[in-house]
């Protein structure tokens, strides 16, 4: 088979979103078209993600880890070299490679890979290789009315007073729009879209109509649904039959002695709305690439930014924290009511005028089967789905490969089918050496995890190296722990005692790959924030 040159790409990206709530890899929510293409295409069963909503952007749009380009946590503005929380001028974005190989460039969505979020700087998108941008410069925004809602360069926050506006749906019918425009103007040539969907993070917004297909589908609790969940991953292939379900997170009550029962189910309906009403747009997107004739030649990419997220929202949160500090919340509606902030559960979450997360409980569900959650490096918080969908280019249909992976290696990817190098130099400037390694050769086999590069990642003190079937992992300030994941992908027999000379090889290779990549601890970065202003973390796993 000949393979072609230069399809179109449109790569999707979610927010804290679980290993295992998609349909196609085991969840309860309905995901018919993301489910398709998983049928049509690959699915992966080890790909990782950074943890965390910034990094992983900056990684993945890069091809780089994420403090190469500046964007060691999050977007707080001056920091020292690699943390200074703006896409810096040492990468390049793979929207400027591709519109360097004749690719038209679009994006719909959440950036978060800078700090300025009012006035446009030289890493916004639109100076980072997109012809056409529309969506957030920063990300928790409330679905309803986003902050930093942008269009090109320009501040667009009044579109969201429009009647029956939602960010999930404004995300989708752009992009769908771009495709569209796109192939009457310009019938010839590929495109580039990046469809950056906030769905499902927290607060907890979603339409009553999405909320009520899924009354009833969790009544029967974390516990038992968690066992459905792996059953149904071993049974489809994704995962194997002997690794162990992780025991239930130790701070949470089973099921069957938690209180609030019914705003917690509330909680996961609309969690699940979310996913649901993103699927919905995603077949809209894909309906206009067949409207369009171009589903056949696109790389269709499907992903989330880091593993599902357990972070309570206090009730005593303050607007000067939300509103004020991180520009990410609203005091009131449109029109006019007070916001309410935080877990009440005398308040079922949805509406407009509350302000929530799903907690700790339902977390721990997303991820099934694994340990830990968003912020963490191990499984939970950095395994999620990924889904790559090209019927010209891709000839398995519905495979699982279980080739390991991880966010650098869709820059690598990208390059190889398109045929566009790397650049040295790019607008005058010296660029870092890509650090991805091509996922191509999984798409007609599996590639044994020995024969990749070791994969490395740190976020916040948190830390781990895999080679092979090996991982080395920490849980800031905690010991290394390391694990065989051959015969125990979730992390449960630590081999750190029994193994301490393959332990101070991996860490003295993760050592090595930290001072070369500018990683700095985290009790220094932590100082830093508190000295912004930023007096308390709640996302922070402290
Ligand atoms: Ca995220």
């Amino acid at each position: 088979m000949t393979q072609p040159q230069r399809p179109n790409i449109v790569l999707i990206l979610n927010d804290d979103m679980g290993y295992s709530d998609l349909g196609c890899y085991g969840g309860e929510v309905q995901t018919p078209h993301l489910d398709r293409l998983a049928a049509g295409g690959l699915r992966f069963s080890q790909f990782y993600n950074t943890a965390r909503c910034s990094p992983s952007r900056a990684s993945l749009l890069t091809g780089l880890h994420p403090h190469q380009t500046g964007i060691g946590i999050l977007t707080y503005d001056s920091g020292p070299e690699g943390y200074a929380g703006n896409l810096n001028r040492q990468c390049v974005t793979i929207a400027e490679v591709l519109k360097s190989g004749g690719y038209r460039t679009y994006m719909s969505g959440k950036w978060h890979v800078s700090s300025n979020l009012r006035q446009p700087t030289d890493s916004w998108p639109m100076q980072r290789g997109f012809d056409a941008f529309y969506g957030t410069i920063i990300g928790a925004g409330s679905f309803y009315d986003p902050n930093t809602l942008t269009r090109g360069n320009t501040n667009v926050e009044h579109e969201a007073r429009e009647p029956g506006f939602f960010y999930t749906d404004a995300i989708s019918d752009q992009a769908a729009r771009y495709i569209r425009e796109h192939h009457a103007a310009r019938p010839d040539q590929p495109l580039f879209e990046y469809v950056a969907y906030t769905a499902p993070h927290w607060p907890l917004h979603a339409h009553d109509e999405d909320i009520a297909k899924y009354r009833g589908r969790f009544d029967a609790g974390w516990d038992q649904l968690r066992e459905e969940r792996l059953n149904r991953l071993v049974a489809a292939g994704v995962l194997a039959d002997h690794w162990k379900l992780s025991p239930r997170d130790p701070s949470q009550p089973p099921w069957s002695e938690a209180e609030h029962k019914g705003w917690l189910l509330r909680c996961m309906e609309v969690y699940a709305a979310q996913i649901d009403r993103m699927d919905q747009g995603i077949g809209r997107i894909l309906q206009a690439l067949e409207d369009t004739g171009r589903l056949d030649d696109t790389l269709v990419i499907f992903l989330a930014d880091n593993g599902a997220c357990a972070e309570d929202i206090p009730e005593d949160v303050t607007i000067d924290e939300l509103v004020d500090k991180l520009m990410i919340a609203r005091s009131h509606t449109r029109s006019g009511e007070p916001v309410h902030f935080g877990n009440d559960p005398d308040r079922m979450p949805g509406p407009e005028n509350t302000y929530q997360s799903y907690g700790t409980a339902w977390a721990n569900l997303s991820n099934t089967p694994f340990r830990l959650y968003k912020h963490w490096i191990h499984e939970g918080g950095i395994a999620t789905p990924l889904i790559f969908h090209w019927p010209r280019g891709i000839q398995a249909q519905g495979a699982i490969r279980h080739t390991p992976g991880y966010l650098p290696d869709i820059m690598a990817t990208l390059l190889d089918v398109t045929g566009i190098p790397y650049p040295v130099q790019y607008d005058g400037r010296s660029v870092l050496p890509l650090e991805g390694s091509s996922l191509r050769p999984a798409f007609d086999a599996e590639v044994e995890a020995e024969r990749r590069p070791p994969m490395f990642w740190e976020h916040e003190g948190n830390a781990a190296v895999r080679i092979g079937r090996w991982k080395l992992v920490r849980k800031h300030p905690g010991p290394w722990e390391l694990y065989d994941l051959v015969t125990d992908r979730t992390e449960l027999n630590d081999l750190a005692a029994a193994q301490p000379d393959r332990v101070r090889e991996m860490a003295a290779q993760y050592e090595a790959w930290a001072a070369r990549c500018g990683v700095k601890p985290r009790d220094q970065i932590v100082a830093l924030m508190r000295s912004q202003g930023v007096t308390r973390a709640f996302w922070e796993d402290e």
